[in-house]
């Protein structure tokens, strides 16, 4: 094949091949970049992906967590819009240095989602430590699940850009465990029927809000984010495509220039 018929059929390959990735710019990706809550020093990013088959992909990637201890984690929000904010310590409304997960919540909402290793992701595995991920000898947390549609609250997909991923579990004393002896029992898991569960299990380290579904954010770039994780999988994809075509376009043009 000579040069120039080689290029043009790259082109039209290129062509194709966003033809081929079509089914995959139904799936819409969000993404969060975690910040520490209560000095907690956790960072991370969290990306949420919705398939058009219903089933939801989240993974996190995040550092700073209390080594060794399971962290619960959750999609929250509150659905009725308005609440586009991670708390901060102007949230610590009795002033004790803590923003506990009830003083939090008014930022961040309800639980929607536990985001569970395994096994039921029904609000009441909100504090299944059993089933949470738990963070490395260095406190770090890797954490991948894909959600079944029936996994996957009704009206979660539709709000994906008014949710938050929130995740606890604060060793305030640093003792190595979660003990009620720190802080006290968590009124929260009380009130859910759950007494006796320490504090330090509820409180949370770490929440970012999930962006990116409708308007294009910029790429944030650096190692930790993944280099532009905020732009959405179908512009991305449209990028690319253009590149390619762009590309093959030169070559053609060169070749057929120098008379190859
Ligand atoms: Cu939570």
């Amino acid at each position: 094949m000579n040069p120039v018929r080689r290029c043009m059929v790259a082109a039209t390959a290129a062509l194709v091949c966003l033809g081929i990735a079509g089914p995959a710019q139904a799936d819409t990706t969000v993404t969060a970049r975690l910040r520490p809550i209560n000095h907690s020093g956790v960072h991370g990013t969290a990306t949420v992906t919705a398939r058009d088959d219903g089933s939801l992909t989240v993974v996190i990637h995040g550092s700073g967590y209390a080594p060794g201890l399971p962290h619960p984690q959750h999609i929250h929000g509150s659905m009725g819009g308005g609440h586009f904010m991670c708390p901060t310590m102007k949230d610590d409304a009795n002033g004790d240095g803590v923003v506990t997960n009830e003083e939090g919540a008014g930022e961040y909402g309800t639980i929607f989602l536990p985001l569970t290793t395994r096994g039921d992701t029904s609000p009441k595995s909100g504090l299944a430590l059993s089933r949470m991920p738990v963070a490395d000898s260095t406190g770090h947390i890797d954490y991948r699940r894909t959600f079944s549609a029936a996994e996957v609250p009704d009206n979660l997909i539709r709000h994906l850009s008014e949710l938050h991923i929130v995740q606890h579990g604060i060793d305030h004393n640093g003792n190595g465990r979660y003990d009620i002896a720190s802080l006290g029992v968590s009124t929260f898991a009380k009130n859910l029927g759950r007494p006796g569960v320490p504090e330090e299990v509820t409180d949370p380290a770490a929440c970012g809000v999930l962006t990116g579904a409708m308007s294009p954010a910029p790429p944030h770039g650096g190692v930790e984010t993944g280099g532009g994780a905020g732009h959405p999988v179908n512009l991305w994809l449209a990028g690319l495509g253009g590149s390619l075509l762009a590309a093959s376009a030169l070559l053609v043009t060169r070749r057929v220039r120098r008379g190859q």
